[in-house]
């Protein structure tokens, strides 16, 4: 049994009032499947076993490069974060692991950490890298490049790290390493495009070869930002030859917020699927630029074809598919753990949906080369409203029917504010 960082009273209290409101608008949503030949109990089975990961550095306040503006009772501390995650997992149960940053959540007993996350019920999922910033008292900077600075000893320096993040993750029971680095230049001619990119490949090599047989190690790549003019792992193409390169454990990880404006993320999630190199997401949004904007908030429709490819090859077996939920975003303007939640729960929305097209009629009308209804046979899931099987799985796992309700209802930011002073550079921060 886990440690209940919510009241279970106060959750079943709640549920209590409304659970017959859900009853019936389950029962409707079964009989309106029902009638489309969708089990809704199968969906449901299938969302109970569906997980997306909080990242550590998400419950914190972010920021923007102007300015940062703390919430009340920030986590102080790894230990606190967990805490947070636990929140979020009690009441949605869909985020039943966490993502940890390094050194942000470096602590000096890692055993207490795994037991942490033992007693809240959560798991450890991919373990993030850090040399995008320079660490107090590190020997060589990275304001010229990590993994592909021109200096050897700069290089070797930022291998070791993600040697030990590996190390860290060993103790905790992760599987999976994501490697992002802001290496780039801002100035054409400041970096040599190839020579930049060789450099990266043999470092990551020095990094794979650390990796252990069951691990994964996932590249991350953004178009631009901190580097302005060329970024060495800009787009998926320079990625996945990244992953090719190094070999059958190395994937793309795909960020929606990493891309140009209006590019088409799910035809990309479909090729890297056919080429089993997809490894996993950043799940966020955004309108402009690398916004990280809570999931599912700017272009939901959006999220929902890339759940569409997903559950494609999903139910087609596809060779090597198993890809990592991650969500990666900064919350500056609201309570990051009622973010995480909802956005959490996007995850899941846009999964359900995507389980309920018509794959059979889909396939019909893409042979037959019917643009209208093939469209309109994704619209159909799209509009569909499949929360009460989300809230029916919450509730059947323990959770919450409205977690967000709830959550305001125990009063828990008000207790943690009165329990934790505010700090500066807790590591809440925008990757
Ligand atoms: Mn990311």
């Amino acid at each position: 049994m886990s440690r209940d960082m919510i009241s279970r009273d106060l959750i079943e209290r709640d549920n209590a009032r409304a659970l017959p409101t859900l009853k019936a608008d389950y029962e409707h949503l079964a009989a309106v499947l029902s009638r489309r030949g969708v089990d809704i109990e199968a969906i449901k089975a299938k969302i109970a076993g569906f997980g997306v990961a909080v990242p550590s550095w998400g419950v914190g306040t972010g920021g923007t490069r102007f300015a940062r503006f703390p919430g009340l009772g920030e986590p102080r501390h790894v230990f606190d974060k967990m805490e947070d995650c636990g929140v979020i997992h009690q009441l949605t149960r869909a985020t039943p692991t966490v993502s940890l940053h390094i050194p942000w959540d470096k602590v000096e007993d890692v055993v207490a950490l795994k037991e942490t996350g033992d007693a809240l019920g959560l798991g450890f999922d991919a373990m993030n890298s850090n040399t995008f910033q320079d660490q107090p008292g590190q020997a060589h900077s990275y304001k010229f490049g990590s993994l592909t600075n021109t200096s050897a000893a700069a290089r070797e320096q930022a291998i070791a790290h993600n040697v030990e993040c590996i190390e860290i993750g060993r103790k905790l029971g992760s599987k999976a390493l994501t490697v992002w680095l802001g290496d780039g230049s801002n100035f054409p001619g400041q970096s040599h495009f190839t020579k930049a990119f060789e450099r990266y490949l043999d470092s990551m090599r020095a990094i794979y070869r650390a990796l252990p047989e069951d691990w994964r190690l996932f590249s991350e790549h953004k178009m631009y930002e901190p580097a302005f003019y060329s970024t060495v792992v800009q787009d998926w193409g320079t990625n996945y030859i990244i992953a090719t390169e190094l070999g059958p454990k190395a994937q793309c990880l795909v960020d929606l917020g990493h891309h140009a404006p209006n590019t088409n993320i799910e035809m990309i999630v479909a090729r890297l699927i056919q080429f089993g190199k997809l490894g996993g997401f950043h799940f966020n949004d955004s309108k402009y630029g690398d916004d990280d904007l809570d999931t599912g908030s700017i272009d939901p429709y959006r999220l929902f074809l890339v759940f569409n490819e997903l559950a494609d090859a999903e139910m087609a077996g596809a060779n090597g598919f198993n890809p990592a939920h991650m969500l990666d975003q900064s919350h500056n303007v609201t309570d990051p753990i009622e973010s995480l939640m909802v956005s959490a729960m996007e995850v899941v929305r846009a999964y359900a949906q995507a389980l309920i097209v018509d794959r059979t009629a889909l396939a019909g009308f893409q042979e037959g080369n019917d643009a209208l209804m093939a469209t309109s046979t994704l619209k159909t899931a799209f509009r569909t409203d499949v929360e009460p099987i989300l809230a029916m799985a919450r509730l059947e796992a323990g959770g919450a029917i409205d977690p967000v309700a709830t959550y305001r209802a125990a009063g828990y930011r008000a207790k943690v504010a009165a329990e934790r002073p505010a700090v500066t550079g807790s590591g809440g921060g925008i990757v």
